[in-house]
């Protein structure tokens, strides 16, 4: 069999902190315990197949920029057998227990529907052979309804209803690979979900219909006994201007009133929570808030750039504070981290794709140390308990417990006059968590 990456003989080991070679972990032992827990166990990473495979670097401004050797045969089911070998060359060398694909990334689209489910068959075969050889383990499948043309209006939302029957077809055989690859969950992504203009959408009909493609999917899965978990996962705009799942949040109104809670949960993307106007931790905060947080896709923008550059997370900052808000909830049961993340135009030697994932695993395996470390002393529990002691006196209790309305409270008021105010100790605070990083 040939191989894809020569360069890397053995596995990327872990080498501890003080290693200077650029193909080894500094910082992610995975069989290190943090919690009673391995690192492995508690982090769950998984490699994309649309970037780290299919990405050759185009943009729009320009073509593919990457040549790769298991594109080479040019004919489209080798490529995609050799991709495959590729992908499991990559995933076992990294030593990633994880992977994730949108069902167009693993086999081209054929003529028909039918064909194209062949061929689907085909290279599931291939990939469920290397999951048993590799340990791999599917952490996600997904459905790709937004790059062909006949979605270029949406799928679950196109004003024709023979677009959402197609979009419905290609979910239900995804659903199926996924379940046949024994993939841990599925991710729901609303790629052309949304819209440009309100002058030819109807805004309120495309999400009843959304809705109903969600509800059809639940079925399904109950029927042929799909035991993964469902995912939304949120996206503000691009590639249209107003996507419906846009943050979390509004994913979550929407859940609720569709009543699709307990069927749904959301993969956050850090990337995504930016374009939304938010923080990566804000949208891992509102999910744990609300029960809803189900899987990561880690990767991170650019101040500089207004758009999805799905980087590689480097970021210690960012991923420590993420990892603080996974551990405090309990941690991941179906859910990982997914690096939904590129190597830039530029990148064009296949290690590269080393260089990107070694770093993001390090970065996240930082992140842990520190959160759990975090934890572990306790100060940022401590310093949020005192500033709300207030809720544990009497009024406090009162209030939330909606014993007290409001001509008690302003008897409480007028007797006790103004209320004495505290500090709110951010500078302290942010001075206290540069103590871990
Ligand atoms: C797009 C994006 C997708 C989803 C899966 O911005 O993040 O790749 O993760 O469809
Ligand atoms: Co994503």
């Amino acid at each position: 069999m040939s191989e894809f990456f020569p360069k890397i003989k053995k596995k990327v080991k872990y080498e501890g902190p003080d290693s200077k070679n650029p193909f080894a972990f500094k910082h992610y032992n995975p069989k290190q315990k943090i919690m009673g827990k391995t690192m492995a166990e508690h982090l769950r990473f998984a490699v994309c197949y649309w970037h780290t495979f299919k990405g050759l670097g185009s943009d729009q401004f320009g073509g593919p920029t990457i040549i790769r050797e298991y594109n080479s045969s040019g004919e489209p089911m080798q490529v995609a057998e050799d991709t495959m070998l590729a992908a499991f060359e990559l995933f076992t060398k990294l030593g990633v227990g994880f992977w994730c694909f949108h069902d167009r990334d693993i086999a081209p689209e054929a003529d028909t529907l039918a064909e194209t489910n062949k061929r689907l068959d085909q290279i599931v075969k291939l990939a469920k052979k290397l999951q048993k050889d590799t340990g791999v383990k599917l952490l996600w499948g997904t459905t790709n309804a937004f790059s062909h043309r006949r979605f270029m209006a949406g799928a679950g939302t196109n004003p024709s209803p023979a677009v959402f029957a197609y979009a419905a077809s290609q979910i239900k055989k995804a659903v199926e690979i996924t379940k046949e690859l024994n993939g841990a969950g599925y991710v729901f992504w609303g790629g052309r979900e949304g819209y440009d203009s309100l002058l030819n959408t109807d805004m309120a009909r495309d999400l009843d219909h959304l809705a109903q493609l969600l509800r059809m999917a639940v079925d399904y899965k109950k029927k042929i006994r799909f035991k993964g978990q469902f995912y939304i996962e949120p996206k503000p705009k691009e590639p249209t201007k107003h996507q419906y799942d846009s943050d979390a949040g509004n994913c979550f109104a929407f859940l609720q009133k569709y009543d699709l809670v307990k069927d749904f949960k959301l993969n956050i993307e850090a990337n995504h929570a930016t374009l939304a106007g938010h923080t990566f931790q804000h949208e891992l905060q509102f999910c744990v808030d609300n029960g809803i947080l189900g899987s990561v896709d880690a990767n991170r923008g650019d101040l500089l750039l207004g758009w999805d550059t799905d980087q590689f997370p480097t970021d210690i900052y960012d991923t420590t504070l993420a990892m603080y808000i996974i551990l405090k909830s309990g941690g991941f049961t179906t859910g990982g981290l997914n690096f939904d993340a590129h190597v830039r135009r530029q990148s064009i030697d296949p290690y590269d794709l080393f260089h990107g994932h070694i770093g993001a695993m390090d970065a996240f395996a930082r992140g842990l140390k520190n959160a759990a470390k975090m934890l572990r002393e306790g100060k940022f529990e401590k310093a949020l308990k005192k500033r709300y002691a207030g809720w544990e006196t009497a009024l406090g209790r009162k209030i939330e417990n909606g014993k007290a309305g409001f001509e008690e409270l302003e008897k409480y008021t007028i007797k006790n006059g103004e209320p004495k105010l505290a500090s709110g100790r951010q500078e302290l605070l942010e001075n206290i968590l540069n103590e871990y990083i």
